[in-house]
């Protein structure tokens, strides 16, 4: 552990922990079975402490523009109601889990969490200030989520055990991680 404690205003936002982003999963992530254990021991103190826990799902329509035959560069994954989309059942999140949909849109790529959901209003709402962060990818969906919640005026910590990249380009996750923290992001 570290200096950091969890505390009042805290929650845990898991990013797309999803069965295709997984080992044989349409889209896998290397690695990114090992973010199940670590986050499911987030999931145990930030529980202990009765505060709130997200969880972003990608959630493609089977049209969408970021699959390979729609002009994007992935293979089709996470389509909304598919065994691929939903979250393992290794993944010990609770039923009081809040659950936010994105990339619904056909036609828009949303990488972020933050984009075209109400997940902004939401924190503000519940008078949350510090989001800790795990999840999957690094370089892709972790990343445009770290980066709008601070732009946005939450703190951030990235729980740096509970996440993994894609590398499409070797080196990837690493930018991805020295982006975070030059735009003001805690890692532990
Ligand atoms: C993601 C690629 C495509 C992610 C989502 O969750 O990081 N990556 N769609
Ligand atoms: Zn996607």
């Amino acid at each position: 552990m570290s200096h950091l404690a969890i505390k009042d205003h805290d929650a845990l936002l898991i990013v797309d922990v999803q069965n295709d982003f997984l080992d044989s999963g349409a889209l896998p992530v290397p690695e990114g079975n090992k973010v199940i254990p670590e986050l499911n021991q987030w999931i145990e103190r930030v529980s202990a402490k009765d505060l709130p826990i997200f969880a972003t799902r990608d959630w493609h329509p089977p049209n969408h523009t970021s699959f390979k035959d729609y002009g994007g560069i992935w293979p089709p994954h996470c389509i909304q109601e598919s065994h691929g989309a939903e979250f393992p059942n290794t993944l010990a999140l609770p039923k009081s889990a809040i659950i936010i949909s994105k990339g619904t849109d056909p036609n828009k790529d949303a990488y972020s969490g933050f984009e075209g959901t109400d997940l902004g209003p939401l924190l503000t709402k519940m008078s949350i200030n510090r989001l800790y962060i795990g999840g999957l990818a690094t370089d892709y969906c972790v990343k445009a989520t770290v980066i709008d919640a601070l732009k946005l005026g939450f703190e951030v910590v990235v729980i740096r055990s509970a996440i993994r990249g894609v590398d499409v380009n070797p080196g990837d996750s690493k930018k991805a991680i020295e982006e975070m923290e030059k735009n003001g992001a805690e890692f532990i």
